[in-house]
């Protein structure tokens, strides 16, 4: 299992990559380049510019997250074509770097939603949360508003300011597409792009939406098992592969993740895990906790043991965690609770090891004596 951790680039994330590999057991950085608009193809110089940057450091660059899907493929529209090739050229200069996994989404419009950046916990720290009923009652138009006057950018996952003015006409361009179309959307996508990842060695991770559920009226389709396997299927290929998030599907309590996961680990589906936890409250509202099991609804122990299981070698990175001990970084994305995140995950990871290495050890000293 190898540990990795997102990074955003040093014009865009207050963590640094000396206190990133300061990190015990880290072995890479997830990281995107930030400053091409989506729909274009990543020019191979400025990923080999940003795999330079890591690799002077020591760590490597194995992982993409995200290359993100512009809005048309989405949609299905004719001018998809140009967009698609586009994403064909990314994959290719992406392998020409060494990239080994990259992870998207399809979530129309938007990545992930919440209703508040820094909920504040009885401890004193903040996390992310979602409030259900603030989600259902937000009228399409009113969101708009709300994000044109919001200038810190935070709320808005994935989308640039300039981007804003688009959004009206994407909500009424969604209006028209069915979860059926989206799916067929996403068939046709993948028809294309696996074929180029399959001959260029790259596994494309698709990451569950988040929440696993319709919001603002929009399709979404990666939130159940029963939908995952439905894509896998589409191409069956192990390029055609999946970012198994625990937090994002563990959100509807419907999804058994440590069940879901090893359904696919044993299909060879899965190179690409986020691990971290979520409480979920009866209300449909929840929260991020900190990794620890006992601090949320999802149980980690059977999530790790699952990747133990399965002698998991694909790359694990710690996801969002709660914002500590004063920090100011991008919510979700500080130093102090994802490090302490893969701490916990090691750990358990460790003992696991541990038991098992013991168990083989008795094992064959039984052999021996049996002999
Ligand atoms: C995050 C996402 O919501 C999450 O769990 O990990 O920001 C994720 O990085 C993107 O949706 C992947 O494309
Ligand atoms: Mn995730």
């Amino acid at each position: 299992m190898k540990v990795n951790f997102r990074w955003f680039g040093h014009q865009n994330d207050s963590v640094s990559l000396e206190h990133i590999k300061q990190i015990p057991g880290i072995n890479g950085i997830v990281g995107a380049l930030y400053d091409v608009p989506v729909g274009e193809a990543w020019p191979l110089e400025n990923i080999l510019e940003l795999k330079n940057e890591i690799t002077s450091r020591g760590l490597n660059l194995d992982v993409i997250e995200s290359v993100n899907i512009h809005e048309d493929i989405k949609l299905g529209l004719p001018t998809r074509e140009l967009y698609i090739r586009n994403y064909q050229e990314t994959i290719r200069n992406l392998a020409k770097a060494g990239v080994k996994v990259i992870c998207y989404n399809f979530m129309p419009v938007f990545d992930w939603t919440r209703t508040d950046l820094a909920k504040e916990l009885p401890d004193g720290s903040t996390v992310l949360a979602y409030s259900k009923e603030q989600i259902e009652n937000s009228h399409p138009d009113l969101i708009v508003e709300q994000m044109e006057n919001d200038s810190n950018g935070f709320s808005l996952p994935g989308w640039e300011p300039e981007r804003l003015s688009q959004l009206k006409s994407l909500f009424n361009l969604y209006s028209q597409v069915s979860e059926e179309d989206l799916f067929d959307n996403l068939r046709y996508f993948l028809e294309q792009i696996i074929p180029v990842a399959e001959e260029e060695n790259i596994r494309m991770a698709l990451h569950p939406d988040d929440p696993p559920w319709s919001v603002f009226g929009l399709p979404r389709i990666v939130t159940n098992k029963e939908n995952l396997e439905r894509i896998v299927n589409m191409v069956d290929s192990p390029a055609n592969s999946l970012t198994i998030c625990s937090g994002s599907l563990g959100a509807n309590p419907n999804n058994n993740i440590p069940e879901i996961l090893r359904y696919f680990l044993k299909r060879d589906r899965v190179p690409f895990v986020h691990i971290r936890n979520v409480k979920i409250y009866e209300n449909g509202d929840f929260e991020e906790s900190s990794h620890r099991s006992s601090d949320g609804s999802i149980n980690l122990y059977e999530i790790v043991k699952a990747l133990h299981d399965y002698d998991f070698k694909g790359y694990f990175r710690p996801d969002h965690g709660r914002m500590i001990w004063g920090e100011v970084a991008r919510p979700g994305y500080g130093l102090y609770d994802r490090a302490m995140g893969i701490m916990y995950i090691l750990g358990l990871w460790d003992s696991l090891e541990q038991r098992s290495e013991k168990e083989k050890a008795e094992r064959s000293s039984e052999n021996v004596t049996n002999q």
